[in-house]
């Protein structure tokens, strides 16, 4: 049977082994009341891993980003974010559809920043004609931005403005693992000066479902309520903490590995003949790659390959998106750029 090679994200990794033990294994409680032993476990830990007061489990990393933007936001205000992050994106407008929040967006550099000096002119002064700016969104490592990791110099400079004006800071740290690992620094130094931030433990770190908000005791508590309203209060949710436990205890040194094999994925598209990649900008576990010329088009690309067991994600007109994580080795990405050479050298 052929070998499928799944690039499109790192949301399609399973579970390990040591994973599907610990959710047989876990002990249960009803959530609701507070009273799910592993639930509790897992957020004690995330929250020691973020060097925050506490946390909470949630569904899914859009869940996480919507809790916070709607415990930080009341209707008609707004919330200062990149013009290329997720949230802004690709979360469905569910702070305007559900909280009545007004975007309003800055340009990401390349790198995944946002200038600091486009970030001040955003807020808004007093006056009855505008919104009121009530938080800033950063997106650490940044999506669609290579998987740029931010530094924690560069966050704290976002937090010391947002302070000198008032304005509270939530950080998308879907990835921020994989920021941590590129940069060597523990996780918590880059959120150390954000108020709140979400994180995944369903992407690189294989987990099957889940994402985890921290925060000050009083902002989760207030949370809690708000996961209530969007119908994400959870049961016996220990049966998604547990394996959730093992990928904070387990999966994250490993992390290396992914951007190991994405930069030698990238650094090798780039002398593929029709293909065009920048391995320098390649910094975590997302490649992004482009179709230099018109003889192949993105969608014959994903074709052929889907066909030689290879899945791609297409983002946009001839751009690219390859991911990779647990499950992936070194072996299956020399065999994802021999297909490439197969498909962009045959007529
Ligand atoms: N990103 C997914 C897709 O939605 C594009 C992916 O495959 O990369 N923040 C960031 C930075 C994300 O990349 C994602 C997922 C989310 C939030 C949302 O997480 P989920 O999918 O758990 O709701």
């Amino acid at each position: 049977m052929m070998k499928t090679i799944d690039l499109r994200s790192d949301t399609v990794t399973l579970p390990t082994p040591t994973m599907r033990e610990a959710i047989c294994r876990a002990e249960l409680g009803d959530d609701v009341f507070g009273e799910d032993p592993t639930t509790n476990r897992l957020e004690k830990l995330a929250a020691e891993c973020m060097g925050k007061e506490a946390a909470m489990l949630v569904a899914s990393g859009t869940m996480g980003n919507l809790a916070c933007l709607l415990t930080h936001c009341r209707r008609g205000e707004e919330v200062i974010l990149g013009d290329q992050s997720h949230t802004f994106l690709y979360e469905a407008g569910g702070m305007s559809a559900l909280g009545g929040i007004h975007a309003h967006t800055v340009r990401n550099q390349p790198d995944g920043t946002m200038r600091l000096e486009d970030i001040e002119a955003a807020i808004r002064g007093s006056d009855v004609h505008f919104p009121r700016t009530r938080l800033i969104c950063l997106e650490n490592t940044h999506n669609r931005c290579n998987g740029s990791a931010l530094t924690p110099e560069y966050t704290d400079a976002v937090a010391a403005l947002a302070r000198k004006r008032g304005v509270r800071v939530h950080l998308d740290g879907a990835r921020i693992f994989n920021a941590a690992v590129a940069l060597g620094v523990d996780a918590k130094e880059l959120v150390r000066n954000a108020d709140s931030v979400s994180f995944c433990l369903s992407k690189g770190l294989s987990a099957p479902v889940g994402s985890v908000i921290c925060g000050s005791s009083e902002f989760i508590a207030e949370a809690r309520r708000t996961r209530k309203v969007l119908g994400g209060g959870m049961r016996q949710s220990g049966v998604i903490a547990a394996p959730g436990i093992t990928a904070l205890e387990q999966m994250v040194a490993r992390l290396a590995e992914d951007h190991a094999n994405a930069r030698r994925l990238a650094e090798r598209i780039a002398h593929i003949r029709g293909l065009s990649a920048d391995p320098e900008r390649t910094q975590t576990n997302i490649v992004y790659f482009e179709l230099a010329g018109k003889r192949v088009t993105a969608e014959k690309l994903v074709t052929q390959l889907g066909k030689r067991g290879i899945k791609l994600l297409r983002v946009g007109p001839g751009l690219l998106r390859a991911v990779t994580h647990y499950g992936i080795s070194a072996d299956d990405i020399d065999s994802t750029l021999a297909a490439l050479r197969e498909v962009m050298e045959t007529r």
